[in-house]
Parts: C-alpha cells; structure tokens; sequence
C-alpha cells in the first residue's frame, strides 16, 4: 500500500470524524452487506425481482438532483488559468470556506475508502483514484462506473504515487452548503453538499473531465466529453466515431444506436458513452479509450423503440435513481412504451395520477447500469491502447440555425466549430431549461482551465496527428413551426453516420454534398429523407443554412470569444473572420 494514501485517509478523518472507516475491496459480498444496510436505512428499495433482478430505485433529496454548475469551482492559484467560463476560488479562500464544512461532518457516519481506476486494468492510459465517502450509495454507484476495490489497491501496492484523491461528503445535503471543488495544481477534488451523480462519483466529471483535462493539457492528451462508438459497414469494416454532445443531448442514445440498415450490414457497436481519454498515436492517429466501466444515463425518453439495447441493459444489477414505481415495483418514467400508467408512485414517494399534473419521473432521473450489460458493446471497449478515430461530431439541441449535419474543412476549422457551439440547456444540471447557451466541445461545465488555453491545447493535438478525424456539427433538435422535432433521430441518425463515414472514406473527392459558408452539408437524396416520409419542406429545413442566422449566429460568437481576450488562440479568432467574409453578401 502506498503509505500517502493511509496518511490522506487518515488526515480527512481527523477532520471527518467517522465512527467508522472501511476500505472497499469491491466484492460481491461487500457490495451485498451494502445493499442490505441501504434496504434496511430506506436509501435503497428493493424493485421486483421478477422483472429487475437485483435492481433498487434510490429517490434523492429533492434539492439535490442534479448537477450545480455555480457551485462548482476550479481552485487554481491564478483566476485567469481557470478562465471566463469558469467559477473560481482561490486555493486559500477554499480552504477557509469549504474545509470547515468537512469538520465533523462524517460524525455518526461510515467513512468508505473507495480505491478506483478510470480505464481498464491493462491500459496504459488508465489513471488512479481514490475517493473517501459517506454515502454507501456512491459507493454502490462507483462499484458499477468504475473499476473499483482490490484492482485499484493493487495498482496502488505496486507503488503508483500517481493517484487522485477526491474527498466526498454529503454534509447537510443544503445547496448553501454545497461545493464541488477541483484543485488543477495539486490534483485534488473537495464535494461536499450533494449526493448526486456528477456532485458525487468524483471518478467521473471531477476527475475524468476537469482533473484529467489539465492532466492532458500537461502532458499532451485531450479528455472530452464524448461517446465513442464503432460504426460497421456491410463490408465487415467498423469506422470509430467520437461525438461531443452537452448533457442530456444523446450521447448515449447514440453509442448504443439500434440500427433500422442491420440487414443490410450497418450496425454500431459501443465503447463508450459518455467520457474519452484521446492520446495521439505512434501512427499519426488519435486514439480513444472510454475510462468508465457503467452509464450513468437519462431515463426519461428511452424505451423500447428509442433505446431497446439500453432497456435490456437496465433490466438487471442496475440502481435507478428518482424514477417513478408501479403498483408491483417496476419502474416507470416519462417516455416509457405502453400507455401511462393510471396509478404511480412518482420519484419523490407520493403518489401520482396521470391527472396529478407533475412528471412522475424527476426529468434527470438516471439509471446506472454495468457496461457489460449493453447488448451492442464493442469487443474492442478494453483495448489497453483503446480505439482510433476517423471523425468526430459536435452536436447540440437548436431549434433553429444549426442543420442536421455539416462537415467542416479542415482541422482547423473544426475545431472552431466546436468552440463555437451552443445548445440549449438540459434538466442534467439545476437553472432554466432551453435557454441556448455556448458550450464549447460539450464541456462548458467540464472544462478545468482557462478554455483559452484548451482551444489551443486541441489546436497544438491536431498538429501533433498526421491524419486527425474529420469534425463533423450534427442536430438532431431542430424544429418546425409548431416546435416539432422535424428530425425522427435514434435509430434514424444511422442515415447521418452513413454519410459521415462516406466523407471520411471519400476524403476530399467527396461528393453528396454541397459547399456553403458554414461547411459541406449533404443532399436530402443521400440521407434519404423522403424515404422517411419527410415532406420537401422539412427536408429543406433540415439541411437550410438561413443567412441571416448565421450572421446572428457569428455575432453572438463574437461576443462569446471577445472573453477570452489574450488567451484567444489567433486561429480561432482567424476562423471566426473567415465564416464572416463567406457569409458576407459579396462573398456569397
Ligand atoms: P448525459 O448523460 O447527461 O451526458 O446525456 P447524453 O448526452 O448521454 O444524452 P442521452 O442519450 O441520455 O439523451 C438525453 C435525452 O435526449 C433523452 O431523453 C433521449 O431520449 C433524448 N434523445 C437522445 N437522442 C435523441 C434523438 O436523436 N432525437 C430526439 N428527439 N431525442 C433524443
Ligand atoms: C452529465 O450531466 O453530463 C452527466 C450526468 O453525464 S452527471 O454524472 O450528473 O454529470
Ligand atoms: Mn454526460
């Protein structure tokens, strides 16, 4: 055992107070004693066994739902390495207003050690964490998500100072005394106030996508906030596709897309559905691990139509957290095949009708379920050296603006794409919902230094690889006049990983597209929209790139960079200048 963990462990219980501590070793049997305790305690309730062996539903605090973005700081010595999108506190201040919250708050409390790692056991990408914690529903939680227990310690015995401590407490669960704290230089991670998800598994946003952002930034790797998946083609041959997409914008309903084309040989396999760690290999490529071992995943709206891979894996060892019951404990939320149920109990234990008037499923109530269990996972989700990319997607939800996909023309201008984007906001963290704001590459609220610098960190990756991914902006969300989604999406976007691999393969003699100011957009023909019924109208909404949008769109973006000041790379500031000349009427 690498001593400096026992003399952490030990610093934070002087302070903690647990009455108890207990290493976790990750068993079948530990986990049982702590599914027994949570049974007994009320956190956890047992759902049928019939229908989901060995499943609990687990029904939050009603203030703690969700992920909260303005409690969330980065605490780098500097204010301007955490940079304009980003909530900072100095490292003094943090220790003067977030460490006297940890006094005694795991009094009456068991303090659980939690030993992980983010990647498989035989990567060389795989990094070490550690997480102390009150909460056995963590505990259970980061037993599904990660490689958690005796794994971990090994690595840790074999005398690997390189780990991550993460220091959780539920505290008094206020969201007045709530922090989630991320310290760059020293690699540390403070929450404490809130139970859930991303607040929480510190294995996962903390440290996955904040710590080991600047982890990459250090030593020349990206960690982004995206699904990867594997695309076949009816010639055996599987293309790796890596999209960036904000919370609840379906990242993992597309890892695990059911394909309509399977009989004609197109299928998509899943290596990873929320996170990738990217490292550029010795081949000029970039290669792409998924570091978690479970998803984390929105409930509401997936069914057996929508996600039938993701519907067989939750049917069993999964926790589902603030759902609604059925009178015989089957889950139910909203968006579940079948008809609505007449009598529920809704996520907060009260009992709903459809005439109550309220979601009976909290809209981010979320299912955490074993990787091993999704029907479609890729063979090759644990290949130490992980899986190469040939494109990349940046997506979001816009009503207006953004077409259904678009290629852009380089490097470069990718990643100007990405920084640029936006989406509108989810029920995945608290505040309104729909309100559009930028979010570059998915990472707005994941992002651990000034995004300045990660823009020209992306910039510095792109010219380090010989044949970077082509960058591709793709929206499912777009509407008609009624707010209709014109695009049926799931399984459907199958018609839009199609043509993303025939540019890919193509290169650029590709055809089935058309070059407009903002990048190569694809013909209605190819993607095949009135094989899906779409009318001529709505398929020229779909692909239409309105002028006076863009130009909206391109000052909003201005405003948007301006912040970065001197830490805007020139390139970007360069790619914004020329979307302008080509949207300028005498460029067009
Ligand atoms: P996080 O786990 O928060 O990072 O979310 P995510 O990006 O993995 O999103 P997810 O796939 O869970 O989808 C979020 C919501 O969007 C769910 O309610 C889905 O049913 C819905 N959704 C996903 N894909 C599509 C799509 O193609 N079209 C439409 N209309 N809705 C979709
Ligand atoms: C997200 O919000 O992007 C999630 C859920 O994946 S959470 O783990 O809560 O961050
Ligand atoms: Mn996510």
């Amino acid at each position: 055992m690498s001593s400096s963990v026992e003399e952490w462990v030990d610093e934070v219980s002087r302070t903690t107070r647990p009455d108890h501590v207990v290493w976790c070793d990750g068993t079948d049997a530990e986990n049982d004693r702590l599914i027994d305790l949570m049974v007994s305690d009320g956190t956890l309730l047992r759902l049928n066994d019939q229908k989901l062996p060995n499943c609990f539903l687990h029904r939050s605090n009603p203030q703690d739902v969700a992920r909260t973005e303005h409690l969330t700081f980065i605490c780098s010595e500097q204010a301007e390495d955490a940079g304009p999108t980003n909530n900072w506190m100095s490292p003094q201040d943090a220790q003067e207003r977030i460490w006297p919250l940890f006094k005694n708050s795991m009094h009456g409390r068991t303090m659980y050690v939690v030993p992980y790692l983010m990647g498989a056991a035989n990567s060389p990408y795989t990094k070490i964490g550690v997480e102390v914690t009150d909460s056995p529903y963590v505990v259970a939680n980061m037993r599904i998500m990660t490689r958690m227990g005796q794994v971990a310690l090994d690595r840790l015995k074999t005398g690997s100072a390189d780990w991550v401590p993460g220091l959780h407490s539920l505290g008094d669960l206020s969201p007045d005394r709530r922090f989630i704290a991320h310290f760059p230089e020293t690699r540390t991670i403070w929450s404490v106030g809130s139970g859930y998800g991303g607040n929480a598994l510190l294995g996962k946003k903390c440290y996955a996508l904040r710590i080991a952002s600047t982890m990459g930034r250090d030593q020349g790797w990206l960690a982004e906030h995206m699904l990867i998946l594997g695309l076949e083609s009816p010639d055996g041959d599987v293309t790796y596709i890596a999209g960036a997409f904000p919370s609840a914008c379906g990242k993992t309903n597309l890892a695990m897309l059911k394909s309509p084309f399977e009989s004609d040989g197109w299928k998509v396999w899943t290596v990873g559905e929320d996170i990738a760690w990217i490292n550029v290999g010795p081949d000029g490529r970039l290669w792409a691990i998924n570091p978690e071992a479970g998803y984390f995943g929105v409930a509401p709206g997936t069914n057996r139509k929508t996600n039938p891979n993701a519907m067989d894996a939750v049917s069993q060892n999964s926790i589902f957290t603030n759902v609604a019951i059925t009178d015989d404990r089957d889950v139910w939320w909203e968006g579940m095949d079948g008809p609505v149920p007449q009598r529920l109990i809704d996520w907060q234990g009260n009992p709903w009708t459809p005439a109550s008037g309220t979601k009976a499923a909290h809209p981010n109530s979320r299912f955490t379920t074993p990787a091993t269990q999704n029907p479609v996972l890729s063979t090759h989700w644990e290949d130490p050296q992980g899986v190469p990319l040939s494109a990349i997607l940046f997506g979001g939800r816009r009503a207006r603006t953004v077409p259904l996909v678009y290629k852009s023309f380089d490097w470069e201008h990718g990643v100007f794409l990405g920084a640029t984007m936006a989406s509108e906001t989810t029920a995945a963290a608290t505040g309104a919902v729909g309100v559009v704001r930028r979010d570059p590459m998915a990472m707005l609220p994941f992002c651990g230094y000034n995004m300045g610098d990660y823009w020209a960190h992306w910039l510095e990756v792109g010219k380090r690889a010989a044949s970077p991914p082509a960058i591709f902006q793709v929206n499912w969300f777009r509407t008609d006049d009624q707010g209709r989604y014109i695009w049926p999406g799931f399984g459907e976007n199958m018609r839009v990983l199609r043509w993303v691999r025939d540019q890919v393969r193509a290169g650029n003699g590709a055809s089935d597209g058309r070059e407009t100011p903002v990048g190569i957009v694809p013909t209605p023909e190819v993607i095949g929209t009135r094989d899906l019924g779409l009318s001529a109208a709505d398929a020229d909404t779909l692909f239409e790139i309105d002028r006076d949008d863009w130009l909206r769109e391109a000052e909003d973006q201005h405003a948007f960079l301006q912040k970065f000041g001197d830490r805007l790379p020139a390139a970007i500031r360069e790619q914004h200048q020329a979307l302008q000349d080509r949207l300028s009427p005498v460029a067009v």
